[in-house]
């Protein structure tokens, strides 16, 4: 696919720490369009969505489910844009943004698969409902919510549930898991590779596994990339950093296995937040990535 086009979501709704919202600056202004210019690639920037502000309606009083409505309302105008890029016969590449915006792309982007498969690039499960969320905040949510698990107006975003099924979900670089989250990857079975088992069998055998397991039936695979997977010393700038992560190494190994394998059909980075950030580090970390996803070589 050589058609890229770009979609920012300011929203720093689905969470607490305000500055993630300036997320899709922090990564333009890192050069990520030049740099996939650079890489032959018909590149279109349709901009931001717009996101609304919070107001005293944002929690109704059946949930406890913070900014609730401002989360899916953005979330619909984010599903209908995606949806778009992909008439459009382009590649949608969509930058955060708290992860709840990965409801609205995986409502975009699964219409158009029977079986999309989805790499999940995380410290956390993203598997939370409202019953088992400890913080009430959507970036917790979004996987749980693909799955057609949660409150009903966020499952139903585009109009349509489940936007994916267990079987097709990988995620990777998990560490910090509630207990919730942990029956739920038991229930339904879904496959993860934690900092353990990478540790134990290296980021090139994970990948290579990885790869194979959500390629397996799939007629499409999203890379759903949260900064905080990546270790806090190479990726400060996130809301909710973890010790331990992946690294920068090990991230551009498997950024460039899956260049290689050539599955990905969309792909988002989320949760860059320029006022917790070193000097932009995490936002020009996260261009880099790109780059070595969109297939930049050394030699
Ligand atoms: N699992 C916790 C913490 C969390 C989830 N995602 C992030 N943090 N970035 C929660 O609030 O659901
Ligand atoms: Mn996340
Ligand atoms: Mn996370």
């Amino acid at each position: 696919m050589k058609k890229i086009s770009i979609v920012g979501v300011p929203m720093d709704l689905g969470q607490m720490r305000r500055g993630v919202d300036m997320g899709p600056s922090a990564i333009r202004y890192a050069g990520i369009v030049d740099r996939l210019e650079a890489l032959n690639y018909d590149i279109e920037d349709l901009g931001d969505i717009e996101i609304g502000r919070p107001t005293k309606k944002s929690q109704p009083g059946d949930s406890n489910l913070k900014n609730l409505n401002e989360v899916a309302e953005a979330n619909e105008k984010l599903a209908a844009s995606v949806d778009n890029v992909i008439q459009n016969n382009r590649f949608p590449l969509i930058f955060g943004g708290d992860h709840s915006i990965a409801i609205g792309t995986l409502a975009g982007v699964a219409k158009h698969y029977e079986n999309l498969g989805v790499i999940w690039y995380d410290a956390h499960g993203d598997l939370n409902t409202s019953d088992t969320s400890p913080s009430g905040n959507i970036h917790g949510m979004p996987l749980a919510v693909s799955l057609g698990i949660g409150h009903e107006q966020l499952v139903n975003i585009a109009g349509y549930q489940p936007k994916i099924k267990p079987e097709n979900i990988v995620i990777i670089g998990a560490r910090s898991l509630d207990e919730g989250e942990k029956e739920l990857i038991r229930e339904k079975g879904i496959k993860v590779y934690t900092m353990h088992e990478i540790d134990r069998m290296g980021m090139t055998k994970v990948m290579e596994e990885a790869i194979e397991y959500v390629s397996k039936g799939t007629d499409g695979v999203h890379l759903s990339l949260d900064l905080d997977g990546l270790d806090p010393h190479d990726a400060p700038g996130v809301g909710t950093p973890v010790l331990g992560g992946i690294s920068y190494r090990e991230s551009h190994l498997a950024m460039e296995m899956l260049a290689e394998s050539d599955i990905l059909t969309s792909a988002e980075f989320v949760e860059v937040n320029p006022i917790l950030d070193d000097k932009n580090k995490t936002a020009t970390v996260a261009v880099a990535l790109m780059g070595s996803l969109f297939g930049e070589k050394l030699k």
